[in-house]
């Protein structure tokens, strides 16, 4: 066998039956098997110490704005979904050269496959919400693929070591099976992690069974704010199609039971709310439009709830925030920051530490047991969902999440118009028809919508009644659509006489502007 030249691995892939491909299938089902019982482990230690929740979470965590507005424009809210599955096959792809690794030079494919588990754990024991068994279920994830793959591939080995071809039929087909049986098992223990998600369950009882105070005020929604055209965004969004944007792979489990707020910083007097004393205190219940700052021009990551819920201000009032004092810092269960300005929480407007959506409490991934609300400021410098923590603080001490993933320190929502209907890119038919959408600067309130038609005048659009300056509001104009392809306008106006600008900015660092431009297709 031995020739005087050294022999190159493709050479040897070339000359002899050692292709790598048993040893990369075995890798690969031997990987499936680790995250497969890494995500079972972690669901019986904490569903957040999922290996996949705790590496993607470590990815988005890193991720510049760029690399977000790329991402939720490509997959929208599905981007999640699309990480995992990313992570997914990148980890298999690993695997397989990790299988072909450690049957030409051991050991270092195991070692490739143990060091993944170590990256999970390392970003496991980062998270803000980490505890001390936080990276048990990479680490086991690691152990077992580096086990299971070490002893197929030695069996793939033996044969050849015997003196027969290595990778004969029997061997070759029997470490196949195996790793069959490895990735059916895997998969298996990664349904149980599903199934087991007790916590889960658990929390979402306790909201089932939870019963709202009733408001000390609310904001009535005056039948003419609907225009009831079809299409058009309805005025209040149901909370299943309502946009949901934030970090956690996994949603935060929090049990209204546990769970406290604690108002602490440039104070003069330290607050520490609990659920009951939360809720005895007077409500209130108002229409307010949550817009999130990746929303590009004509997008879809804005939506309007009735909230309920208490005063922010109240709640800092108990506090007594210092003259120094220029920001809060609301924080969430899962280490996630919004710096909002202080004078937004504690002058007249509705900003609230809410409780409920749209008569319920809140959804999960809305943010139960308690959020914020802010008109006036994008989601991500107020909105903070699951939230247990509120620091008074000043601009130049501290920052919120996105601010050093370079997304602006302060997020006022800017004067924005969306068109509904005709749908962009839609074909109708030629004859009466009618151009409708939403128009948004929460609490600055909107004063008209104009829509033009190519190159035709500016007209002005029909407003439905505003709820209030801090919500959308649905306008309207017939259209006489003629056969062609034309291209809708729109602009807002707002109530402080500002005219929506025509200059394009994307979403980062402080929010999209610009018209937007729908083609419509008349036949
Ligand atoms: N805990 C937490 N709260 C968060 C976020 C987050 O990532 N984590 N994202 C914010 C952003 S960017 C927006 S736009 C709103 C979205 O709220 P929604 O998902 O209820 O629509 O939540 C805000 N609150
Ligand atoms: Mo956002």
């Amino acid at each position: 066998m031995r020739s005087g030249l050294p022999r190159l691995p493709i050479v040897t892939t070339l000359t002899s039956h050692t292709s790598g491909v048993p040893a990369a299938v075995a890798a690969i089902g031997a990987t499936v098997l680790g995250a497969g019982v890494g995500e079972l482990v972690a669901a019986i230690v904490a569903p957040s110490t999922s290996p996949f929740a705790v590496i993607g979470g470590g990815m988005i965590d890193i991720a510049p704005a760029w690399a977000k507005d790329l991402a939720i424009s490509l997959f929208g809210t599905g981007d999640k979904a699309a990480l995992l599955v990313g992570i997914a096959v990148l980890l298999l792809a690993v695997a397989g050269a990790a299988g072909v690794l450690e049957r030409r030079r051991p050991p270092w494919g195991r070692v490739v496959l143990g060091a993944l588990g170590v990256v999970g754990a390392l970003a496991a024991m980062t998270r803000a919400d980490a505890g001390t068994l936080s990276p048990v279920p990479s680490l086991v994830a690691g152990v077992v693929a580096a086990g299971v793959s070490t002893v197929l591939i030695r069996r793939l080995g033996r044969s050849a070591t015997a003196g027969r071809p290595p990778e004969d039929g029997p061997t070759r087909r029997s470490v196949l099976a195996l790793s069959g049986v490895a990735v059916a098992a895997g998969a298996l223990a990664a349904l149980g992690a599903v199934a087991m998600s007790g916590g889960a369950r658990a929390v979402s009882a306790v909201r089932t069974a939870l019963r709202l105070p009733t408001p000390a005020t609310t904001t009535p929604v005056p039948a003419a704010a609907e225009l009831g055209i079809d299409g058009l965004s309805p005025v209040i969004t149901p909370s299943a199609d309502f946009y949901r944007i934030d970090t956690a792979l996994v949603v935060p489990q929090v049990d209204p039971a546990t769970w406290s707020l604690r108002v602490h910083g440039l104070v003069e007097q330290e607050v520490v709310l609990r659920w009951d004393d939360l809720v005895a205190l007077p409500q209130q219940e108002t229409v307010v439009t949550l817009v999130c700052v990746s929303n590009g021009v004509g997008g879809d990551l804005v939506g309007t709830a009735r909230w309920l819920g208490v005063p922010l201000r109240d709640i800092l009032a108990r506090a007594r925030p210092t003259a120094e004092a220029d920001m809060v810092l609301s924080r969430s269960i899962d280490g996630f920051t919004a710096s909002s300005p202080l004078e937004a929480l504690t002058d007249d407007r509705a900003a609230l530490l809410a409780i409920g959506m749209n008569g319920e409490p809140l959804p999960i991934e809305h943010g139960f047991p308690v959020r914020m609300v802010v008109p006036g400021l994008y989601g991500y410098v107020s909105a903070t969902k699951w939230v247990t923590e509120l620091e008074v603080t000043r601009f130049d001490r501290a920052e919120g999440y996105w601010t050093p993933r370079g997304w602006s320190e302060r997020g006022p929502v800017k004067l924005a118009s969306r068109i509904d209907v005709p749908r962009a890119g839609s074909r109708i038919a030629a004859g009466e028809a009618v151009i409708a959408g939403v128009a948004w600067q929460t609490h600055v309130g909107v004063s008209g919508v104009e829509v033009q038609v190519d190159d035709g005048p500016w007209q002005s659009a029909t407003l439905a009644s505003a709820i209030s300056a801090d919500t959308w509001v649905q306008w309207s104009l017939p259209w006489n659509a003629t056969a062609g392809d034309h291209t809708i306008r729109c602009r807002a106006l707002s109530a402080d006489g500002e005219t929506q600008t025509e200059t394009r900015t994307p979403p980062a660092p402080d929010g999209a502007t610009g018209w937007q431009e729908a083609r419509i297709t008349v036949t």
